[in-house]
């Protein structure tokens, strides 16, 4: 039942935005980049094209000093520990990486210092001097998340140096009034020049341009933030910053006079980690990355496709860009980039500093990862943003999974265990009813197929729940439970194709819910997923493609109904609003 060999295998090189180190993630971060691309990773898999799916944690920046030194933790052990949780919920949920690096890799310290010296050859660097908050008490210039301050704009007390959460200002930490330092605390605070450097974007500028407009697969979200950013003039940006930890300001192992105590900006350091990631897995696997990276070694044949948040499309769409660009070597650009909207968390937000909302962890401590999966895949914030209730999953994971697919599984399968001893029925040949089905399974494969082609995922979604609502409607028409009386034969023909449609089901669905899809397999003795692919070939071959006479096994309910008393238990544990 291996895939057949239908078309020309391609090579696809996957990436999802990389998840920040300070903690565990929520559903809103797992929906608007990981998941997603997980399950294009699955379905081009299932397609018998070459996938390489790469994802890593994003370790630098003052978000994660700030974090380490809230759990009391040296910060490096800090980013260790919280690496490993993080592969492991990841891969409790199904997220089937092919390699989970870190930012804080040795390869990505060589490859960002290899860009930054790459840029300052070409001119694209320059060394700037500028004011900025130094405090005495901590010995140290202070970045911008690091003074905190009353909003000049609003008045609200907690500022920070970069921004008013209160107000949504943008701001400089030399802006605010009253300023401190959130480490010690202290006023104690001066103005003083120090050095940065700059890359010069705005040199880049109709590179960029040039680039984006030829850039003609993207959705158009992800276009209209990159104009947006063109269209106001790319300027020149602070690469370094001053923070203890993160990559530093070196070449050729020696660091740059006056940067001792200054790294590598996080936002420039962290997605040339998707190259860093990459040589990580080439480490650990003996294989090649140059032929997904760079033009001249092969990649010129990758499409190389983006999973991400739309907060991180101009990091993306412009920033990363004009490093790989300004270098002037033959690095692969994106060619396909999906951009998510927000999943809130009933009107509002979530928030992993506030711990609103529903992590990672604690989902899969209330109810399997697929079912998870089904519902945020199906509720995606594509088109715009989507609200979270309880309700609404327990709606989805009730009508979808339990009420249809779970039930046409196991109605069939006992079926099969009472009235045929539990085998694939051998008896009779497919019919009109038969032949008008198949033709209804191939539409809707084909649109499936179109959808998760274009990666629209709530489309691919309600698509995969026409295809078993058509399976049912057949069953209903043909109803062997009545014809196993007047008509054995036309029973046995719809019980074999009932069976067969189980695999056809497990098959289409295995990149949402891989784990039921597995379970649905081995009900009917049709090997993995891995295995079975994405299906090809005739329809009417996928309603007699077991083995007549195998052994099929009920293996019970498929999916667990989330009834009242849990939702009032969930809705009591996890309050909305
Ligand atoms: N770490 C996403 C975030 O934490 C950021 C993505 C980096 S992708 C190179 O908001
Ligand atoms: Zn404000």
């Amino acid at each position: 039942m291996k895939t057949g060999t239908h078309a020309v295998a391609k090579r696809y090189l996957i990436t999802s935005a990389l998840p920040y180190i300070n903690g565990i993630k929520h559903l809103g971060n797992l929906v608007g980049s990981m998941l997603p691309a997980d399950v294009f990773a699955r379905y081009q898999r299932a397609r018998g094209h070459e996938v390489l799916f790469i994802c890593a944690t994003d370790e630098h920046g003052t978000p994660a000093e700030l974090a380490a030194a809230e759990a009391g933790q040296d910060v490096a052990a800090y980013c260790a520990e919280q690496h490993r949780l993080q592969a492991e919920v990841s891969s409790r949920f199904g997220l089937s990486f092919d390699h989970f690096g870190r930012s804080s890799s040795r390869r990505n310290h060589e490859l960002t210092q290899h860009f930054a010296a790459r840029l300052e050859d070409e001119g694209l660097i320059e060394e700037r001097t500028e004011p900025q908050i130094y405090s005495a008490v901590d010995g140290r210039f202070l970045p911008d998340r690091y003074v905190e301050g009353t909003c000049p704009k609003c008045g609200f007390e907690r500022a920070r140096g970069d921004q008013c959460d209160n107000c949504g200002s943008t701001l400089d930490p030399t802006d605010l009034i009253a300023p401190r330092s959130k480490i010690s605390g202290s006023t104690d605070l001066e103005t003083r020049e120090t050095n940065h450097l700059y890359l010069l974007q705005d040199r880049m500028q109709d590179g960029i341009r040039a680039w984006v407009d030829a850039a003609e697969d993207w959705p158009p979200l992800a276009r209209s933030i990159a104009y947006k950013w063109l269209d106001e003039g790319l300027m020149p940006r602070a690469i370094t910053r001053d923070l203890a930890w993160g990559i530093p300001v070196a070449r050729d192992g020696k660091v740059r006079p006056g940067y001792e105590s200054k790294v590598f900006y996080v936002w420039f350091d962290a997605p040339i980690e998707y190259i860093g990631a990459t040589r990580e897995w080439a480490d650990a696997t003996g294989s090649d990355w140059q032929r997904w990276w760079r033009t001249d070694q092969g990649a010129d044949d990758v499409t190389y496709v983006q999973f991400m948040g739309k907060d991180n499309v101009a990091f993306h769409t412009v920033s990363f860009p004009a490093t790989m660009l300004g270098s002037r070597e033959p690095w692969k650009l994106v060619d396909r980039l999906k951009a998510f909207n927000w999943l809130n968390w009933y009107g509002g937000k979530f928030s992993t500093s506030e711990n609103r909302g529903v992590f990672m962890d604690q989902a899969l401590a209330l109810h399997p990862s697929d079912t998870w999966r089904w519902y945020l895949m199906s509720n995606a914030p594509e088109s715009s943003d989507a609200s979270f209730s309880w309700e609404q999953f327990r709606t989805t994971v009730n009508g979808d999974l339990v009420n249809v697919l779970g039930n046409f599984t196991n109605r069939i399968l006992s079926f099969a265990g009472t009235r045929f001893a539990g085998r694939v029925p051998g008896d009779g040949e497919a019919g009109d009813d038969e032949r008008r089905l198949a033709g209804e399974l191939r539409a809707h494969l084909t649109e499936i197929e179109a959808h998760h082609e274009a990666m629209e995922f709530r489309k691919a979604a309600a698509a995969t729940r026409a295809l078993w609502a058509a399976g049912n409607e057949y069953l209903t028409r043909a109803a062997p439970w009545t014809a196993i009386k007047s008509d054995p034969e036309r029973a046995a023909v719809a019980v074999r194709a009932g069976l067969n449609l189980i695999v056809l089901f497990a098959r289409v669905v295995a990149p949402i819910i891989p784990d039921s899809a597995a379970k649905m397999l081995a009900s009917v003795g049709a090997g993995s997923v891995s295995d079975t692919g994405w299906p090809d070939g005739d329809a009417a071959g996928w309603l007699d493609a077991l083995p007549r006479g195998a052994a099929v096994a009920n293996p019970g309910p498929m999916f667990s109904r989330i009834d009242d008393a849990l939702l009032a238990e969930w809705e009591t544990n996890f309050p909305g609003g």
